[in-house]
């Protein structure tokens, strides 16, 4: 399969993904066609600029038509169960992700990484941080532009960072990085999967084809990825292990907190501990940050980055939109925009990133995710919650201590919000869920956010 002249390829999804995987496939001559479950009055325009790149569209309906399809790629917000999935696979034709075809058009090595939280920001620190050693490095994948785009573009002696999905693993093949990352692993998508084991199976896939000649970079102080470590390892993870921890314990892990350092212990070569960056060296809050910090930081020594390279680029990380990034100051109250935390461990990180009284604001569409811990945390360390969205009866339901305030619209959560914190408070929007009940996306709800944020007439 070379994706290429000769061979009848369906695209299922007209998102980013599947806009791009046309494009790449058109552009290596492949004859191409698209399906998407959206009416198709909602598709014009989509469908105009497939027929520019000259593809065609084909109507759910109409796909039993479709003959002599040599295989399918997915867009990853398809469910692999759903109707469409299965009609298509019941025609014998072979489904893909999109990032199993760009890892298949690759010439260069390819980072990938995944985990539930923090993934965006350990992608862009590890393509800065090669970059910031001399490296040309290309980011993508989940975190926005389709990897296809930067597979494709990627010369052989650069690195593709790839930020990476359960959904986009769900169906990989071949999908195989010379350097894998599993950040953490808690409750997410349950909407999606049947249950925990169904979800942490479909990040387990990152390492499936992973050889002794790569490595495998997670952490330690994740309950669901130590057993990897301390059972199972050896026998699923062929590849190199590199641990990283927030301990200070140099026997299980390659990279530690040791007297207020990140510091490295090279798996071969001089075996002594080389300090890499100190603690207030990583510009972001939080220890969930240091945690992202290491990650990257092994990765980029796992591509053969010097350690003594590595302490500038960490120095010169600067916060990503829509992640803990301070948006204002009004009347000596922070406001701090976290709209890309979507599940309630994210928002656990953020509310102990602070030690300032913190009112936050949450609630968004449900994915069938538990709220009692993000309760108890929040009666641990929040002055006031104010609730929005499909969830906000859910959340509350959870919060015992805490006020509470019910707001129809960002607008009103922000104004509740100032009158509710205090000087020297932060106003923290950390949402435990997806945005789509009230707003475009995350990006919007954060802009939503920052635009009431920033209208606020000073009291
Ligand atoms: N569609 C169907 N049937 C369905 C579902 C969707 O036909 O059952 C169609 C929709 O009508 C739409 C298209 O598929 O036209 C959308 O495809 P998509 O949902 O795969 O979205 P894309 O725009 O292609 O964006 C995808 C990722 N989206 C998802 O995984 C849901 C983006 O991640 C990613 O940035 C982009 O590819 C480029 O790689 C977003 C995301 O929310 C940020 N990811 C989840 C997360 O981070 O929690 C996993
Ligand atoms: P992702 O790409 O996995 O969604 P991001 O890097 O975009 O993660 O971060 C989104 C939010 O998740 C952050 O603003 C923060 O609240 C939280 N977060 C980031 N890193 C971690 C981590 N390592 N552990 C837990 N939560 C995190």
């Amino acid at each position: 399969m070379n994706f290429a002249g000769g061979e009848k390829i369906l695209v299922i999804g007209l998102g980013r993904s599947g806009k791009a995987v046309v494009e790449v496939l058109r552009g290596r001559g492949a004859e191409v066609y698209a399906i998407d479950e959206k009416p198709r009055a909602e598709l014009a325009e989509t469908i105009a600029g497939l027929e520019a790149m000259g593809a065609q569209y084909v109507a759910p309906e109409n796909i039993g038509e479709l003959t002599n399809v040599t295989c399918a790629v997915l867009s990853p917000g398809v469910p692999l169960n759903g109707p469409l999935v299965r009609k298509i696979q019941s025609g014998n034709i072979p489904v893909y992700s999109e990032i199993e075809v760009a890892y298949r058009l690759c010439k260069a090595p390819i980072i990938a990484v995944t985990g539930t939280k923090g993934k965006s920001t350990t992608a862009s620190l590890i393509g800065h941080l090669l970059r910031a050693a001399g490296k040309d490095a290309r980011v993508g994948g989940n975190i926005g532009n389709p990897l296809i785009l930067e597979a494709v573009a990627a010369p052989a002696e650069s690195w593709v960072v790839a930020e990476v999905s359960s959904f986009q693993l769900e169906t990989i093949r071949s999908f195989h990085p010379r350097v894998s990352v599993i950040l953490n692993i808690s409750a997410d998508h349950l909407d999606r999967y049947h249950s925990m084991d169904e979800y942490v199976e479909a990040k387990y896939r990152i390492f499936a084809n992973q050889s002794e000649h790569d490595v495998f970079i997670a952490n330690l102080d994740d309950p669901v990825l130590a057993p990897l470590h301390w059972h199972s390892g050896e026998a699923r993870v062929r590849a190199k292990q590199m641990w990283f921890t927030l301990g200070n314990d140099s026997k299980h892990a390659t990279m530690y907190l040791r007297d207020g350092a990140l510091t490295y212990s090279p798996v071969t070569g001089d075996p002594r501990p080389i300090p890499i960056a100190s603690r207030d060296d990583v510009p972001l809050a939080g220890l969930h940050n240091v945690q992202n910090v290491m990650a990257a930081s092994l990765a980029v020594l796992a591509a053969g980055i010097e350690p003594r390279e590595l302490r500038d680029g960490i120095r010169t990380f600067g916060p990503m939109s829509h992640r803990m990034q301070p948006v204002g100051e009004v009347d000596g109250v922070l406001y701090v925009d976290d709209s890309k935390a979507t599940n309630p461990g994210a928002v656990i990180a953020a509310l102990r990133a602070y030690d300032k009284p913190i009112v936050l604001i949450a609630g968004g569409k449900p994915k069938n995710t538990d709220f009692t811990e993000l309760g108890r945390i929040v009666d641990e360390r929040a002055r006031a919650l104010v609730v929005i969205g499909e969830a906000a009866d859910d959340i509350a339901a959870h919060v015992y201590r805490t006020p509470i305030e019910r707001a129809g619209s960002m607008e009103e959560a922000v104004r509740m919000a100032q009158s509710l914190a205090q000087p020297g408070d932060v106003v923290l929007l950390s949402p435990a869920c997806a945005s789509f009940d009230m707003f475009e996306s995350a990006e919007d709800r954060g802009q939503k956010f920052t635009d009431a944020v920033l209208g606020t007439p000073a009291r």
